[in-house]
């Protein structure tokens, strides 16, 4: 029985990851490193500073930790000023309206995301009143596919990690939600997100009757 949905936020709710990859573009090319959409993939999921180990490998460069600290800080600098003029009309379509049909159906709604600018992007977003807990990157000390994120928000909703699903765009976080024990719907493509129990393209047109038939076949 489902209790509670978990929701990833980037590339769940948000497409964020068009600003990630514009911000770390912009230092992989300060520091002579090139770096394609396609390498991007790899970043999903990943903490900040886990994202800049694994441009710096891609690049075969080292750098000491203050530069490493220095190189996150400026790459989020850049993402925030992306952030800052992101307005709610760039809510995926159907998220929203998906999350409200099924709170009112009394299914709890939690966010799980690795992010530390979470809170500020549900601001922007006018959405920070819409979960019943957040977790974010600024509660967690391990990062996905760890199952750390989902764990707590299942807890801080006091519902069994069994009775929950989780919603996810990125090959780490579908491995956090099954580390976790918990059902994952896949956002995005199947062939990428083969983990997940399901994957659908995304919410638009999705009901929680749709939600329901997933797991009565
Ligand atoms: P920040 P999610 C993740 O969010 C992103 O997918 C990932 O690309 C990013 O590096 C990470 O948040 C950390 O973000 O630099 O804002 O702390 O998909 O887990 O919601
Ligand atoms: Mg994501």
């Amino acid at each position: 029985k489902i209790k509670a949905c978990l929701f990833d936020l980037d590339g769940v709710i948000v497409d964020t990851a068009k600003y990630h990859f514009l911000a770390w573009k912009k230092l992989a090319d300060e520091l002579g490193i090139s770096f394609s959409e396609e390498n991007n993939e790899l970043l999903k999921g990943v903490s900040r500073m886990q994202s800049l180990e694994i441009i710096l490998n891609l690049g075969k460069k080292t750098l000491t930790d203050d530069e490493k600290l220095r190189f996150a800080d400026k790459k989020n600098q850049v993402y925030l000023d992306q952030i800052y003029r992101m307005k709610a009309d760039e809510l995926l379509p159907g998220a929203k309206e998906f999350i409200e049909e099924i709170k009112q159906s009394g299914i709890k709604v939690a966010l799980g995301s690795a992010s530390k600018n979470a809170p500020l992007i549900l601001q922007q977003l006018e959405i920070e009143d819409m979960f019943d807990a957040i977790v974010d990157g600024n509660e967690v000390t391990e990062a996905k596919p760890d199952p750390e994120v989902f764990l707590k928000g299942a807890s801080a909703l006091q519902v069994e990690p069994q009775n929950c699903v989780v919603f996810e765009d990125a090959i780490a976080g579908v491995e956090a939600a099954k580390n976790a024990g918990m059902v994952c719907i896949g956002i995005g493509d199947p062939a990428t997100l083969s983990q997940a129990d399901h994957v659908i393209p995304g919410f638009e047109g999705f009901r929680l009757s749709n939600l329901i038939n997933l797991f009565e076949d």
